[in-house]
């Protein structure tokens, strides 16, 4: 990143107020559910990211504190604290109290910032949607702080004692009245901080959790993760790589070209699978967009130019396709650039057209040279390739005959299966449910013309754990892959797949979050494209239900549940009393108005103590129901858990055990 030569407040531009923040939440952090509430986290360590890249610090600590609040601290320069000359207040509180266009200040080299959230909107945001906010800047041996409410001012910067820090720490509790949960989940956010850490050579990232009450998915990880990677994006491909077999070793380089900075590191292995994720800016393009165009452009036209004129291809043989030079390719492609475009769904597709060119260019170069430098491994790679190409040529063949029926298409759809009567695939549903009682009662709540139900026993889970290609062979696994009707292999069809919406129905207690794990992964590492394609979705069934008399409601959280008594009525002090004992199910009489009707809360242990209509109207029905769509994001950190829980290593699987030792029964160590 490009130093900046002069510091201070004059170079910081206002533009306008946080009001419209707190109006339009979602257009300034995508959505106000459990993603929105992440992204608070990431924005904020996007400003001490961007310090790093500056070399100006290297290390960042991010801690879940107990009250749900959280902070994050860099030993950077620290945020400026001087007199801004014409607004007459100082630059930290500018910088947190008033929104600036796309993230930047001044928009141009000499500005604040270079990068900037997935949205472009930065620290002021978060003090926005935040209840409170704490702002500490260590600088010049001294300590200056200040707080906010819901993004403003409660006081003047201040500074108080003596420090022999550097850097900037800020705290911040987000608001209820903003997202609909105020639960963070360790495991989404180690996902981006991992990824961060690759992409920032040299930078420790460390992600504390102090909550005494964890998620149930957080149960199962430890509670301190430091990430630090000298190798940078090279070592991001031996991560992703860890499982597999590999071909050669990462081939990594990188280029500062007129459009902008390109990192790209390659390995191929032995697997069938691609892998292949980018980033602009250190944001995690997962729509893609110029760059990774550029990068599969290069990578066919190398591969394909490289084996034909070492006569690695026959004359008479084709070129090898895109398809091809895919199969077994994991990659990782970075680039930086001074006025990125995110477009699409989720703004996260790089719209520079320049940036094809500039990886192409890159790639072609560099590959180029490596594999000349390199003729075994060049050899080794041409060599995967053509197989990818002759099995495409034999699957083609095969489509027609007999053998396209495999194994799994060959047998018939499942008998516990409760199929859907529509075959119009973009409109059915397919929701895995957790146990037979479950799978029951969904059974006979569903919307049979578009809702198909395949319970799957928990004992999936114990059972089949060491190894997951053992678990292809596991019968509910098969039941499912049957079900979905695509195929698994060489023959997998994704054309076939039988319903667009496949909802993991899970129970909200250790055993769910287990299942869900062990399937996320099967999606991940056998049906990556139905993550891609947005099909995979996991069903948000409520937590407890509150009646009032006839009347009854659901929450999905706890603060949802607080709130559904608050508005019935119900004193602090009675709420308290309720959630102290959380696994109980609680009567609360309202003590301070005796005649109103009694208020029950019941907690849903499982999804089987629900009756079919209560299932169906809290998690199933489209008119009401909320369904979250899984990521490729989502599912990574489900496939890094399910390595740590089944994984070689010992230590951190001990860690797991233990931490679980009262949860989980029958875990078979
Ligand atoms: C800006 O130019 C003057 C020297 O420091 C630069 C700066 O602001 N650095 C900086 C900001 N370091 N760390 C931050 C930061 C860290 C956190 C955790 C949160 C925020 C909003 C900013």
């Amino acid at each position: 990143m490009a130093d900046t030569k002069k510091y201070g407040a004059e170079q910081i531009q206002v533009l306008e107020g946080l009001e419209p923040v707190r109006k339009r939440p979602g257009m300034y952090i995508g959505s106000t559910d459990v993603r929105g509430l992440h992204h608070l986290v990431y924005e904020i360590v996007d400003n001490a990211i961007d310090e790093a890249m500056a070399g100006h610090c290297n290390n960042i600590i991010v801690t879940l504190l107990d009250d749900g609040s959280v902070s994050v601290e860099d030993n950077g320069r620290g945020i400026p604290v001087d007199m801004h000359p014409k607004l007459k207040r100082p630059a930290l509180e500018i910088v947190l109290t008033t929104l600036h266009a796309g993230g930047k200040f001044g928009g141009d080299e000499s500005g604040y910032k270079v990068s900037g959230g997935l949205h472009g909107v930065g620290s002021s945001v978060v003090n926005a949607l935040s209840t409170k906010m704490r702002a500490e800047v260590y600088r010049d041996g001294k300590v200056y702080h200040q707080e906010y409410k819901r993004g403003k001012p409660a006081y003047d910067l201040k500074t108080e004692g003596k420090t022999t820090k550097r850097g900037t720490k800020i705290f911040f509790t987000p608001d209820a009245e903003i997202f609909d949960t105020l639960e963070f989940s360790m495991q989404m956010l180690l996902v981006r901080l991992r990824q961060q850490a690759y992409l920032t050579r040299g930078v420790t990232v460390s992600l504390l959790d102090e909550r005494k009450k964890r998620p149930a998915d957080d149960l199962t990880l430890p509670r301190l993760y430091r990430f630090f990677f000298d190798g940078g994006i090279a070592a991001y491909v031996r991560h992703l790589n860890e499982s597999k077999e590999s071909i050669g070793s990462p081939i990594w380089f990188e280029k500062d070209t007129p459009d902008g900075f390109v990192e790209v590191c390659l390995q191929y292995t032995q697997s069938f699978q691609e892998h292949v994720v980018s980033f602009a800016n250190n944001i995690h393009t997962t729509e893609g967009g110029h760059h990774l165009t550029g990068f599969k452009a290069a990578i066919t036209r190398t591969i394909n130019a490289y084996a034909r004129n070492h006569s690695l291809l026959k004359e008479k043989e084709e070129n090898l396709t895109a398809d091809d030079v895919r199969e077994g390719l994991t990659a990782v492609i970075s680039v930086r650039l001074k006025e990125p475009q995110f477009e699409g769904q989720t703004k996260a597709k790089l719209g520079n057209a320049e940036m094809k060119t500039a990886v192409e260019t890159v790639v072609n170069e560099k590959l180029a040279e490596y594999m000349e430098e390199h003729p075994g491994e060049a050899k080794d790679i041409v060599g995967k390739c053509s197989l990818a190409a002759r099995a495409r040529l034999a699957a083609r063949a095969a489509r027609d005959s007999v053998i396209r029926k495999g194994a799994l298409e060959g047998m018939t759809l499942p008998g516990k299966l409760a199929d859907c009567s529509s075959r119009d695939a973009s409109e059915c549903e397919l929701f895995i449910v957790e146990g037979d009682s479950a799978g029951g009662s969904a059974k006979q709540g569903r919307k049979r013309e578009f809702q198909a139900i395949l319970p799957l026993r928990g004992k999936i889970l114990n059972v089949e754990q060491a190894r997951l290609d053992k678990m292809l062979a596991n019968n509910e696994i098969k039941s499912l892959i049957i079900a979905l009707g695509v195929g698994v292999g060489e023959v997998k069809d994704m054309g076939r797949l039988r319903y667009h919406r496949i909802v993991i129905m899970t129970d909200a207690d250790v055993d769910g979050a287990h299942i869900r794990t062990l399937l996320l992964t099967l999606f991940y590492r056998y049906f990556t494209e139905l993550i891609d394609n947005g099909h995979l979705y996991i069903a948000q069934p409520p937590l407890y239900k509150i009646s009032k008399g006839k009347d009854s409601k659901y929450a999905y959280s706890d603060e949802q549940k607080e709130r559904i008594l608050k508005e019935l009525g119900i004193s602090a002090k009675d709420t308290q009393e309720v959630s102290e004992e959380p696994i109980e199910e609680g009567e609360v009489e309202q003590a301070a108005k005796p005649k109103q009707a009694k208020v029950s809360i019941q907690r849903y242990k499982g999804l089987g103590e629900m009756n079919a209509d209560q299932l169906f109207d809290t998690t199933m029905d489209p008119e009401q129901r909320t369904l979250l769509r899984v990521t490729m994001d989502d599912a990574e950190a489900a496939n890094a858990t399910f390595t740590t829980l089944m994984g070689s290593e010992v230590a951190p699987r001990r860690k797991f055990i233990q931490t679980h030792a009262k949860g989980v029964k029958n875990l078979d160590i």
